[in-house]
């Protein structure tokens, strides 16, 4: 076997993202595209020389090959040992148990997450730190820094390594480890949830739908909630993961996953549903008649989550990005817990979980995680959930009225614009940056602007900055109102607008949700122009 120094060039197109790098499975697939990104995340972290890596991906389209030609170009540039998932397969949050249980000197991920896979699909890839967490921006950008110099990479020349079988082999001088996908995944949660009470809750007739999506989360819901928490067979449904998610778009909300969100509202509905992403790491959770919001859902798993064993000692303090809803801060100030507000992007929450400050973090996309692993964690969200509900012996709906008459409700809404033009976007975007200094003080749509600022963040612990990661005016306790632009998307731009609406008296806690915020929507529309700038008469997408 024999390592090849291939010579190549620097490829436009490969700054991470909110989430790692992604682009057009094609695009991947071209002549060193892949190739220049690992030998770039090598060089970004100190080369892997001696090291231990774990590797595995959501198996998506191209996952099995990337690996091949990861595990390849590892093995050529040094390292020690890779432990990767069977066929390639390991959830993000799985990954991420995996590295810290292992200890491995970091990780490789092949995922584009929640976007559709498949060869007209996207794909990815993303380096996680020995933390278990994704790689902070001074990581990123060094990897960036790589591929906008690189002259060569470094591979071996060997036949492809069978990863069917669980067990060790070797390429060249690195061994490969195959291990089971979802045992380390499984062990740790059972050291946190109370699998007994789960157990009876289902033993008591309870009915639950998960909904895999054809994603990677499939193996592991299957054996925990189907083989060890005694639920039904079919409880888990779309759970083997195919190369294209079955041709649909595995973003667990109530669009992508209207299947779910039917059935949850129809007649004969299950007690509880759940849904997950391309790569575990979202949920999406729906009582009978009842879809909670992840926002919702990070606040009542707040207020609750002593209930599970793991937890039972209380929580630091909550932390959430700055786009999801202040539900959970509601929820810390009445623990008398720290609150934090980080940009979007889960690698924001590594520094607050090491230091021990923040024990639960969610997104409004629906993340929710803690600091069992250093990723958000689909599965572990539904499993938390479960624990509350066996503890509780309530409904989802009573859960919700109980927690809305405690803490006020907070109705909120995303409305995504996929698909428009960058340059119109960004204009927008500049147009509402424009306004923030005049807006204090103003009036729209009845609603008194208090603050208005383009968000920035000095990390409490490590200091680090972040700065432009979007624009909120905030109307008091009342209302909020947040714009920006997605950073994972791979076409033109995605503008994101958040909307919520406070709602303290609990004869108005019932509202539709769109009618409930319907004022803020008006202003969004006011203050962005968005219909004229981006030709659009409403959202692609409502969450
Ligand atoms: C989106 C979400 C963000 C999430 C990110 C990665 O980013 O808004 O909350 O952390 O996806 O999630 P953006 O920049 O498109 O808004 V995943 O499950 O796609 O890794
Ligand atoms: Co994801």
């Amino acid at each position: 076997m024999t390592i090849r120094t291939v010579k190549t060039t620097p490829i436009e197109g490969q700054k991470p993202g909110t989430s790692g790098l992604r682009a057009r499975t094609k695009k991947f697939m071209e002549p060193n595209f892949l190739e220049n990104f690992v030998q770039s995340i090598f060089a970004g972290v100190g080369g892997v020389e001696g090291k231990t890596l774990t590797l595995g991906g959501d198996g998506r389209y191209f996952n099995k090959r990337a690996i091949q030609t990861i595990m390849k170009m590892a093995a050529a540039n040094g390292a020690a040992r890779i432990v990767v998932g069977r066929d390639g397969i390991l959830s993000t949050p799985a990954a991420s148990a995996v590295i810290r249980a292992r200890k491995t000197d970091g990780g490789v991920i092949l995922s584009a997450s929640h976007n559709p896979g498949g060869e007209t699909g996207d794909f990815g890839i993303k380096y996680n730190i020995p933390a278990g967490g994704p790689a902070p921006e001074g990581i990123t950008d060094a990897i960036y820094a790589n591929t906008l110099q690189i002259s060569d990479y470094r591979i071996l020349d060997a036949p492809d390594v069978d990863l069917s079988a669980d067990g060790e082999s070797v390429l060249g001088d690195m061994v490969v480890e195959v291990i089971d996908p979802v045992a380390i995944y499984a062990d740790l949660m059972r050291s946190l949830f109370d699998f007994d009470a789960i157990r009876d809750l289902f033993a008591s007739g309870f009915r639950m739908r998960f909904d895999a999506m054809h994603a990677v989360t499939g193996p592991y819901a299957t054996a925990i909630i189907e083989g060890e928490l005694g639920a039904p067979k079919g409880a888990v449904v779309n759970a083997i993961p195919l190369p294209d998610f079955g041709g649909g778009h595995p973003d667990p909300n109530p669009v992508y996953a209207k299947a779910l969100m039917d059935e949850m509202f129809g007649a004969d509905a299950p007690d509880f549903g759940a849904a997950s992403d391309g790569d575990g790491d979202r949920n999406m959770v729906i009582g009978r008649n009842c879809y909670v919001t992840p926002s919702d859902s990070l606040a009542v798993l707040a207020a609750n989550a002593h209930l599970a064993p793991g937890y039972a000692a209380g929580l630091a303090g909550v932390a959430r990005s700055m786009p999801t809803s202040r539900a959970a801060d509601r929820v810390a100030a009445k623990l008398g817990i720290g609150s934090y507000e980080t940009p979007t992007g889960w690698k924001f929450f590594g520094t607050l979980l090491d230091a021990g400050k923040a024990t639960l973090c969610g997104e409004e996309s629906a993340g929710t995680g803690s600091n069992h692993v250093r990723e958000k964690d689909g599965l572990w969200a539904v499993l938390l959930w479960l624990n509350i509900l066996a503890r509780r012996r309530q409904s989802v709906a009573e859960i919700m009225s109980a927690h809305w008459a405690e803490y006020g409700r907070d109705y909120y809404s995303r409305h995504d614009y996929e698909g428009v033009d960058k340059a119109a976007a960004e204009g927008l975007m500049d147009h509402l940056r424009n306004q923030l200094a005049s807006l204090p003080g103003q009036t729209v749509e009845g609603m008194t602007v208090t603050a208005a600022d383009d968000f920035a963040y000095t990390d409490p612990v490590d200091g680090s900055k972040a700065s432009k990661q979007g624009v909120r005016v905030t109307f008091g306790d009342d209302a909020r109102l947040v714009f920006r632009l997605s950073g994972t998307g791979t076409v033109g731009a995605t503008l994101r607008v958040y909307m919520e609406r406070f709602e303290a008296d609990p004869a108005k806690q019932s509202e539709e949700t769109q009618a409930a915020i319907a004022p803020v929507i008006r202003a969004a529309a006011a203050l962005a122009g968005i219909r004229t700038r981006l030709g659009r008469d409403g959202p692609d997408v409502m969450t």
